[in-house]
């Protein structure tokens, strides 16, 4: 699986986060969570950053001044990629639970909402899958769509102010089957109430997928007006371009028997 690796750059650290990593950073450090995407074209609809609050992230150093943020199994996987400065080694700064990033302000590449976005809570965040570091786009993403709704349903249950969750969403593909909104379409459609509906959330991402990519046409940006088909590869290019994403790729999860 070939992944678009997001950075966003911390802007605004949780307590917990800098007490965490009080003297373990240079001066002029600059700290970007990863997340890893399928879907670059739709960067401009972030809304928020989900990680899994049990989830442990480490603080990986890829320069003397950059650090990337991530599980260490993504960084791992990094390591033999390029990414970092010297091959196969991986150095960690420090560690943080997914739960004491959550409130961090975070700045989303190409995202309309250009204050920054909150890093939030995602029970479903998988560690072993990607950077365990989630990029939201509710307006184009099922499972997106149903945990903002639902942590701003619930943000006091969730400890996080209400306001976090309820950014706008904004459109960003239109498709002839599902209008401007593909997420909250399906979503509705589907009567999914919960982020935890996992069968109907599965089936109304690949919905999601196929009729985005292959009838989507963009609403904004650089290629709007475009065929997501052709945007896609483009705005991948303008996140390469200006070192705010790179190339992130990993084996596919199913182990090939080869005793037979
Ligand atoms: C932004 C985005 C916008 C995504 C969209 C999807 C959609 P897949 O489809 O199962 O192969 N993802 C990435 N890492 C994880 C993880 N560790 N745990 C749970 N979810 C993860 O997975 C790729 C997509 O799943 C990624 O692309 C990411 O969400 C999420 F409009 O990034 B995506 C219809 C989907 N639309």
């Amino acid at each position: 699986q070939e992944y678009t690796a997001i950075k966003l750059k911390v802007l605004e650290w949780t307590e917990e986060g800098r007490k965490e990593l009080a003297g373990k950073l240079p001066e002029s450090a600059e700290v970007f969570l990863v997340a890893a995407t399928l879907r670059p074209e739709t960067m401009y609809g972030q809304t928020c950053c989900f990680v899994g609050p049990k989830i442990s992230y480490g603080v990986y150093q890829v320069s003397p001044t950059q650090f990337y943020v991530c599980t260490e199994r993504a960084a791992r996987n990094m390591a033999f990629q390029g990414v970092f400065s010297e091959r196969g080694v991986f150095l960690s700064v420090g560690t943080l639970q997914g739960q004491s990033l959550i409130g961090t302000l975070v700045h989303a590449p190409l995202s309309v909402h250009k204050d920054g976005v909150r890093v939030l809570p995602m029970e479903s965040v998988l560690a072993t899958k990607g950077t365990g570091v989630v990029t939201s786009v509710p307006s184009d993403s099922p499972d997106d769509y149903a945990t903002v709704k639902d942590l701003s349903k619930k943000a006091e249950y969730y400890k996080i102010k209400k306001e976090w969750a309820d950014l706008e969403i904004i459109p960003i593909i239109r498709t002839p089957s599902y209008g401007e909104l593909t997420a909250e379409f399906l979503v509705k459609k589907m009567k999914i109430n919960s982020p935890k509906d996992s069968k109907q959330l599965a089936e109304a991402k690949e919905l999601a997928y196929k009729e985005g990519f292959y009838q989507g046409t963009m609403l904004i940006g650089d290629f709007k007006g475009e065929k997501v088909e052709k945007a896609k590869p483009k705005v991948r290019e303008i996140l390469l371009g200006k070192k705010e994403a790179f190339v992130y790729s990993e084996p596919e999860g199913h182990v090939v028997s080869r005793s037979g």
